[in-house]
């Protein structure tokens, strides 16, 4: 696949079990993966997108902290000019369709199999039309943001 992704668990939250078994799938789906562990700051993803040239960011966090890191790392990647150049896939135990739209993530996956077919949704489309791209699930395991229900910028549309 002609994509990079840079993944990792936000700050403070020691999980990786699910991570590690998401980066498995998405190497063995042919991605570059670019696995950031466990404990990850906001700059540390935006250094990592630069450095690699990452158009895919994947953020992890099972606490309930995690939820505003996630929003931290989504916001610095746009004060950074770089969250035009990504899109966002976001998980957590916590997470809920409706946060994860709210942050300005793209779009949101339960499972490590689900993850891996939003990535490769992504991988075949330019990004400026890859969060209507995806497909659409109503409460199912995942689901993506195109503009407009929960924010002026982004929103969940949901296709049955
Ligand atoms: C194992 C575990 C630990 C291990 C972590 C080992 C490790 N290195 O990962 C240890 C013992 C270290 C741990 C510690 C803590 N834990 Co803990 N832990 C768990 C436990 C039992 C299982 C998590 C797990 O690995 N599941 C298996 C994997 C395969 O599932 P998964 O992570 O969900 O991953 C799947 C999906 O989420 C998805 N996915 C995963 N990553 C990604 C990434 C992206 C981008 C996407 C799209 C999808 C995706 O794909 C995966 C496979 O389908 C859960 C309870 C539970 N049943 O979930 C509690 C749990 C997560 N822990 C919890 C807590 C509170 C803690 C502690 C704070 C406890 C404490 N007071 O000390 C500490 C953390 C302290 C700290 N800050 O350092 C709570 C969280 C509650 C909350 N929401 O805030 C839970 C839910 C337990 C509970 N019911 O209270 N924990």
């Amino acid at each position: 696949m002609d994509s990079t992704i840079v993944i990792g668990t936000v700050q403070g939250d020691p999980h990786y079990i699910g991570k590690n078994l998401l980066v498995k799938k998405l190497i063995e789906a042919d991605f570059r993966v670019v696995d950031l562990g466990i404990d990850v700051s906001a700059d540390m993803f935006v250094n990592a997108v630069k450095e690699y040239g990452a158009d895919i960011v994947g953020i992890f966090g099972f606490l309930i902290p995690d939820l505003e890191y996630m929003r931290d790392i989504i916001e610095e990647l746009d004060k950074a000019g770089l969250r035009s150049k990504v899109r966002i896939l976001v998980w957590g135990l916590t997470v809920t369709e409706k946060f994860a739209g709210q942050i300005g993530a793209d779009a949101y996956a339960k499972k490590a199999e689900t993850g891996v077919e939003v990535c490769k949704q992504w991988a075949q489309k330019p990004p400026s039309v890859v969060s209507r791209a995806l497909t659409l699930f109503e409460g199912g395991d995942y689901g993506a943001f195109p503009p407009g229900k929960y924010s002026p910028k982004r929103g969940v549309v949901k296709v049955k």
